[in-house]
């Protein structure tokens, strides 16, 4: 995908300088969002995660805030190893650059979501979050719920 859009870009440089119009084909105007799915945590107490692709569409973008009808309270923090073990700091916001693919994946950035409530009694296959962002306003997602030990 990356290598594609290299490409891409390499070939829409070689048509701008040879004068020739060309437009992004295979990419979106704005971010797209896939593989959403939550880590949910079997505690009621403890934070669930949610994690997804965001690709960037044909500008630089912003997600800078996350809600859910099923959580109190959702912050963007990133996971790192330090010398003294995991931290995780908590963020304003992730840049989304055009047409780049950004991860939130355990052990990087990720969406922590605080007190889970009115979660459905019947296991449904997913929860919705509407994540905001600063240019392509608010996309709401279902991300899939996934058993608490799951890496990815
Ligand atoms: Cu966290």
């Amino acid at each position: 995908m990356i290598r594609t859009i290299k490409a891409l870009l390499v070939l829409c440089l070689y048509l701008q300088i040879f004068g020739v119009e060309y437009t992004y084909a295979d990419v979106k105007p704005g971010v797209t969002i896939d593989q959403a799915w939550i880590r949910l945590s079997p505690l009621k107490n403890r934070p669930s995660a949610a994690y997804a692709l965001i690709t960037g569409g044909k500008s630089d973008d912003l997600l800078d805030s996350a809600a859910s009808p099923y959580f109190k309270r959702i912050e963007i923090h990133y996971s790192r190893m330090t010398d003294w073990g995991m931290t995780m700091e908590k963020l304003s916001s992730i840049a989304i650059p055009a047409s780049q693919v950004v991860k939130l994946e355990p052990g990087g950035y990720h969406l922590m979501l605080f007190e889970a409530h009115d979660l459905p009694k019947k296991p449904s296959k997913t929860l919705p979050i509407t994540l905001h962002f600063k240019n392509g306003g608010a996309h709401v997602i279902e991300f899939t719920i996934k058993p608490f030990g799951t890496m990815h």
